[in-house]
């Protein structure tokens, strides 16, 4: 049996290679061409002296460089480090330099974010370039097609075991500081075997990929899936609704779509406004945030298909999907996958809790992480004795076996699908002049769910809210901005002196059509 997704991909492109896999705007590549591209790659990466466990980190957009140099890092013995495109300075000084990522793959904007970085990235030695960088960079840099020529397209390396470490997937920054969620071969592998089985994923499917490659639902649902069946994907730079729609009317091939709420909202929104009702897919997906019982049921009346709603995280890929065959239920994230558990405990004993009950999600099994890369303590502190892992949510089990996920138990904004810690928000906010205290907390929003706000107590001068939020758009991805700035004198505190977020939440009256920021 194969070790790795790596080992399955390159046997079958070895029995098939003219079986078509992946397509990119005008680009299409067989199985047999990106096993190519994908062993030229790794070589390259090995004569340039890469060594097995060494980190390369992928800066890139959705792309077919972005496959050949995930797979491609694997097949050299690395470990890729997965980096959201939108990141500035402050993710991206943290994440390489904790990662020790020895190389970097990325495009032009990408190189000029990293260049004033140098000082901060020591470990970092140099750069693949997907496009010519368009000022200097301070590290030897070679162009992505460069190094595949360098690289022997057929040559026989060795591959990775399931033991090894496959991903550093970036998550949870509780202290404003994210940490490495180390996965392995095996567990990307018991995963999407675990995935394609639930949904009845076959070599017939083509999926329709919109989602970013940098995370999980993109890359380790949408990616992998089509890797391990056989199917074929097609790949987009970026999700935009009017391209989405257009694709599903004139591409009789697809049969399957996966996004976050925001693109089934904004979808449900261009398809009332340009005429014919879709064709109906195999299978419609999301995840990432929770979908609204009301969106669900538009999608529904929209496209005429009920959404399969599944629950997931970058520790553990996929916990929990609704049914293939049998009832969808709106509200609710399913059942644990094949060869999974989940159950709900209490938070503060810990014990198992009945149906109906409210407490804290727990999964178990081959899928979940080995921990968090060099941090013991924060990874003994996630798992109990006995293997189960605490995954921070708050949730409850029907009676019929359903998960409901009802709320965090960590302090986490979900916007779009993008996860944004308050602490991060905070911490760069607290650094600027003009700010005193500050707490940042997110509200609901119509389009991304849930919205970044900041209550800020301001020194004098009060500084202009815009100012703030440019301050944040400088250091931090711009989906962490705010979209409000609210000033008030000062923060609700307890008797420890801890803001009490949910006193301000209830004094803050929902803005969500306000996108820009506004004082009170
Ligand atoms: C973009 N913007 C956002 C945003 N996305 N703001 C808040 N929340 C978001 N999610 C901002 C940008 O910063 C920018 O601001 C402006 O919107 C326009 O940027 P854009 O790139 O044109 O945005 P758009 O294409 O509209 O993006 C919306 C989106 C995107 C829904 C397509 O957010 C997206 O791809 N989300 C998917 C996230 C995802 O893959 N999550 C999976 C995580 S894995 P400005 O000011 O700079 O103009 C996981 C596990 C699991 O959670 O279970 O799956
Ligand atoms: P991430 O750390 O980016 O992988 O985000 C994982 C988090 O997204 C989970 O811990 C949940 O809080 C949330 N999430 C994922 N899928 C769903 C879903 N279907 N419904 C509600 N929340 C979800």
């Amino acid at each position: 049996m194969a070790s790795s997704l790596l080992e399955l991909f390159l046997t079958r492109a070895r029995q098939e290679p003219a079986r078509p896999v992946l397509d990119f705007e005008q680009q299409r590549f067989s199985a047999g061409q990106l096993a190519s591209h994908v062993t030229a790659f790794a070589s390259a990466l090995q004569r340039r002296g890469l060594k097995p466990g060494e980190r390369v980190a992928l800066f890139l957009e959705n792309s077919p460089a972005f496959v050949i140099s995930y797979l491609g890092t694997w097949y050299a013995g690395g470990v890729v480090v997965l980096v959201n495109t939108q990141y500035r300075m402050v993710e991206l000084s943290h994440i390489l330099s904790d990662a020790g990522a020895r190389a970097c793959v990325t495009g032009a904007s990408g190189a000029a974010e990293l260049a004033p970085l140098k000082q901060q990235l020591p470990a970092l030695e140099w750069l693949v370039t997907v496009e010519p960088p368009t000022a200097p960079v301070p590290w030897p840099t070679v162009a992505f097609e460069a190094l595949l020529s360098e690289g022997d397209s057929s040559a026989a390396l060795p591959l990775p075991r399931g033991e090894q470490l496959a991903v550093l997937g970036y998550t949870s920054g509780t202290t404003g500081r994210s940490k490495g969620a180390m996965l392995l071969h095996r567990n990307l592998l018991a995963n999407v075997r675990a995935v394609t089985e639930a949904w009845r994923w076959t070599e017939q499917d083509r999926l329709l990929l919109t989602l970013p490659l940098f995370h999980t639902h993109g890359l380790m649902v949408g990616l992998h899936g089509t890797l391990y069946s056989g199917g074929t994907v097609d790949l987009r730079r970026r999700f935009a609704a009017p391209e989405v729609l257009s694709a599903l009317r004139e591409d009789a091939s697809l049969t399957m779509f996966f996004g976050v709420p925001t693109m089934y909202g904004r979808l449900v929104e261009e398809a009332r406004r340009a005429g014919p009702r879709p064709r109906s897919l195999r299978l419609l997906v999301s995840g990432s945030a929770p979908l609204s019982p009301q969106l669900f049921h538009d999608v529904e009346e929209t496209f005429g298909q009920r959404i399969l709603e599944r629950y997931g995280m970058t520790e553990t890929i996929m916990n929990t999907t609704n049914p293939y065959e049998g009832e969808r239920r709106p509200g609710t994230v399913g059942m644990p996958y094949p060869g999974q558990e989940a159950r709900v405990v209490d938070v503060r004993t810990r014990q198992p809790l009945p149906d109906g009950e409210t407490g804290e999600i727990e999964v178990r099994g081959p899928h979940v992480f080995a921990g968090y890369w060099q941090r013991p303590d924060a990874t003994a502190e996630s798992f109990d004795p006995e293997g189960w892992f605490r995954t921070g949510d708050l949730g409850l089990r029907d009676g019929d076996g359903y998960f409901h996920i009802t709320g965090r138990a960590r302090e986490l904004i979900i916007s779009g699908g993008f996860n944004v810690y308050p602490r991060e928000v905070e911490e760069v906010l607290a650094t600027h002049p003009g700010v005193a205290e500050v707490a940042v907390l997110g509200l609901p929003d119509p389009d991304f769910g849930e919205q970044v706000v900041a209550v800020v107590v301001p020194r004098s001068p009060a500084p202009e809210p815009q100012a703030l939020v440019d301050y944040c758009k400088d250091r931090l991805a711009s989906f962490k901005k705010p979209r409000q700035v609210v000033f008030v004198e000062a923060l609700p505190r307890n008797a420890l002196g801890k803001v009490q977020k949910h006193l301000l939440r209830e004094r803050l009256p929902p803005h969500p059509n306000v996108q820009k920021p506004t004082v009170t």
